[in-house]
């Protein structure tokens, strides 16, 4: 029973973060509505970002007032043009600048004292001496930013505190000091006090899912895990909630490290995705001795599904449940229930119904734990829990109005809550800690303040850590050496860059997401080519013309997994140039999404007939015969390309995400 999913791909590092300095949540709920100053390190949420339309709009509530947004990103995205200030650092040089603008807050006294004393972990004393190799002559010098920037954009940030916040997304954690980097934005917030605060750096109020108690009975977790899914080198990956480090798998698969006999994927497209997917995961995919048996579930014929033994045709978000709920960035806890709209057609199925299905099947024991007619009875049950509003049930509510939205307060300094006499029922204090003791399990809950019992963060010291023990002890058992304090390091392939070397990035588009739109017709037709984003000065010195084909050949890291420090060519691909001043001149950026292999004509920029299937009613979509005009064969682009061709599997330390953002490569003309 391995689970896998794509953590390790997307936002592990940006949540280890969290977990290790504020605790109790993997993503902040940034308060834009109420904020003056926001500082940006590697997020795209005008056009990206996983709450990007709820948070874009209290943004713009938050701009309408004066708020001004500064973003590092080492490419003009929409929100870096959007931006009142754009910088482009270095790659993976983010935690330097955090770590240099924390040393000026301090050296100019613009710090929360308070805050400092009361609720972090370690001392304003403390906190000076870590700082101090951080200067911004050093910061400088690793990202390329001026000093005087470094200097000016930290005092602007600490004037404003708490309507203040620092924060990050893929652009600075995708990388093998990723962790590190969205550790040391983070620490910013606290050292200012704006955590937790109003148009600060505010966290939590989710609804969450111990809410909704899955219907009874439940059937118990499996007694064992296997590398695949707890990777014995990664120890952070699994520890506060299930990321995994799936770049692997392909891999561990394909060298006989692990063995499975059945794979069911869903909602995954790996050979478009994952680093090395066309060649690992798809190496894999079709070795039946590998994987004997592979049942697909999607809404298209993506690429995952062409390597499927069994495709499982899903429902599509239109026509199916599902109980949503996401950062409350009103900070009032609220979830949402998905409706479907409309039938599915043909022999399309919610997956969940196609499960119970099976479940039943294949009887005892399993079927008892599925004993339900259908998805919507499994929803209905798991709201049933909720109290009648207006008189209706939990489910009859959620259909009549979609969403329930709690009768609370916003949530704001959540850690200074005094504890309810309730909650302290059984209780007992040590060194200042409130615990309580269930099945012989010690569980913090609180902390004691001047005598009261507080919430405090969900933290080993119910404190912000700057200082985090969890880091400190976990590197000690991989033999990595580390104090446990967020100190800078760059990534070895990075430090040692030669001048001939550039790093290669990438970036999501505003109209297409990850391997799920490339065969939606109306937005393929807006975007169904990715040219590479190539420095103009350095286009110029290669003699790149806008346009021209470049040669990327891309290299093993230096460190980590598989490290090599002989140049061995990860591969090798032939992209059309961007050429723009948009762009950090050292780096060149690539979209993901495009360059697929399958999913009809549209993904794949082929004009020509509608393939001859019977379930495709003859007549649907007749005005994309000969309307493909992006094909080559009249001259178009094409269908762009797949960056993951040439992106090594790069897991960065003790959490795994996979370091996107650090592959060193090399550029010719051809
Ligand atoms: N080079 C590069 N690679 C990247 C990234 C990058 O920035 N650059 N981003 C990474 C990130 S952040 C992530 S999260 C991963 C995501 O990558 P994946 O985890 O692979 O997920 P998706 O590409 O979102 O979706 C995969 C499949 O879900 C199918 N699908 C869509 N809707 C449904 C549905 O309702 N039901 C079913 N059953 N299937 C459906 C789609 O057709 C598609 O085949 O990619 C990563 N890969
Ligand atoms: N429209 C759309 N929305 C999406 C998605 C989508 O595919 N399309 N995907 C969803 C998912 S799964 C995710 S995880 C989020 C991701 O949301 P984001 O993290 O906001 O998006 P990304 O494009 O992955 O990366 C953000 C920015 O990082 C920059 N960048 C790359 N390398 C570096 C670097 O070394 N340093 C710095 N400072 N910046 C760098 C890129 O140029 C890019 O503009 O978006 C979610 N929302
Ligand atoms: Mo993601």
């Amino acid at each position: 029973p391995v689970i896998l999913n794509h953590r390790g791909l997307c936002s592990s590092n940006k949540r280890a973060a969290n977990y290790t300095t504020i605790g109790d949540t993997s993503w902040e709920t940034l308060d834009a509505a109420n904020c003056k100053y926001l500082l940006n390190f590697g997020s795209n949420f005008f056009e990206t970002h996983q709450g990007g339309l709820p948070l874009l709009k209290r943004f713009v509530e938050g701009k309408r007032k004066g708020l001004k947004l500064v973003t590092f990103d080492t490419r003009l995205s929409n929100t870096a043009g959007k931006s009142d200030e754009w910088f482009a650092p270095f790659p993976s040089s983010e935690g330097a600048i955090a770590l240099a603008m924390a040393n000026v807050i301090v050296e100019k006294k613009l710090y929360d004292k308070e805050f400092i004393d009361e609720w972090c972990n370690t001392s304003l004393e403390d906190i000076k001496e870590f700082v101090k190799p951080y200067t911004p002559k050093y910061a400088s010098e690793v990202s390329g930013l001026s000093e005087d920037d470094i200097r000016r954009v930290a005092i602007e940030f600490a004037s404003a505190a708490p309507a203040c916040a620092a924060f990050t997304n893929r652009g600075s954690q995708a990388h093998q000091n990723g962790l590190n980097n969205d550790r040391a934005v983070v620490i910013l917030n606290a050292i200012v006090g704006s955590i937790g605060k109003k148009g600060g750096y505010a966290f939590g109020g989710s609804k969450s899912k111990k809410d909704f108690p899955m219907p009874k009975p439940v059937p118990a977790k499996p007694k064992f895990t296997t590398d695949l899914e707890d990777p014995r080198l990664y120890p952070l990956s699994n520890k506060w909630q299930k990321m995994r480090v799936s770049q692997l798998a392909f891999d561990k698969l394909k060298n006989k490290e692990q063995q499975i006999d059945v794979y069911i994927s869903y909602t995954i497209s790996a050979p478009q995705t994952w680093p090395e997917g066309p060649s690992v995961t798809v190496d894999v995919l079709k070795d039946e001795n590998v994987i004997p048996f592979h049942a697909c579930s999607d809404v298209v014929y993506s690429e995952m599904a062409h390597y499927a033994d069994i495709i499982l045709p899903d429902a599509t978000y239109f026509e199916r449940y599902t109980i949503e709920g996401r950062n409350a960035y009103e900070l009032i806890p609220y979830f949402a229930l998905r409706q479907p709209a409309i039938q599915p057609p043909y022999e399309c199925e919610n997956l969940a119904d196609t499960l119970i299905k099976i479940a039943q099947r294949l009887g005892e024991p399993v079927s008892k734990y599925f004993a339900f007619d259908s998805y919507e009875e499994f929803i209905k049950l798991r709201l049933s829990t909720l109290p009648k509003r207006d008189g209706l049930s939990g489910f009859e509510y959620m259909k009549k109005h979609g969403v329930w939205v709690e009768e609370k307060e916003k949530n704001y300094e959540p850690y200074d809550k005094v504890l309810s006499k309730k909650q302290l029922e059984g209780s007992f204090v040590k060194d200042g800690i409130i615990y309580v003791e269930k099945k012989g399990k010690r569980k913090a809950i609180g902390i004691m303040k001047d005598g009261v019992p507080r919430k405090g963060l969900k933290t080993p010291s119910r404190k912000f850590e700057i200082y985090s023990s969890v880091i400190e002890d976990t590197a000690r058992s991989l033999n990595i050496k580390d104090d446990g304090f967020p100190h800078f390091e760059m990534p070895k392939s990075l430090k040692e860059i030669k001048e001939d070397e550039l790093v290669l990035t990438t970036f999501k588009w505003n109209v297409h997401t990850q391997a799920r739109t490339t065969s939606q017709k109306y937005l393929t037709e807006i975007v169904h080519d990715n040219p590479v984003w190539i420095n103009s000065q350095t286009a110029k010195k290669l003699n790149i013309k806008n346009g021209d084909y470049m040669e990327i050949t891309t290299y093993r890291p230096k460190s980590g997994f598989r490290a090599s420090e002989t140049d061995e060519v990860v591969g090798t691909m032939s992209v059309k140039a961007h050429v723009t001043q948009g762009i950090h001149p050292q780096v060149i950026a690539m979209s993901n999404s495009l360059g697929m292999n399958f999913g009809g004509r549209i993904a794949k920029g082929t004009n020509g007939d509608k393939e001859n299937m019977p379930a495709f009613s003859k007549d649907d979509d007749l005005e994309l015969d000969g309307n493909i005009w992006w094909d080559k064969k009249f001259g178009g682009a094409g269908n762009g390309f797949n960056p993951n061709h040439i992106i090594p599997i790069n897991p960065a330390p003790m959490v795994g995400m996979q370091a996107w953002n650090d592959t060193v490569c090399r550029v010719r003309k051809v």
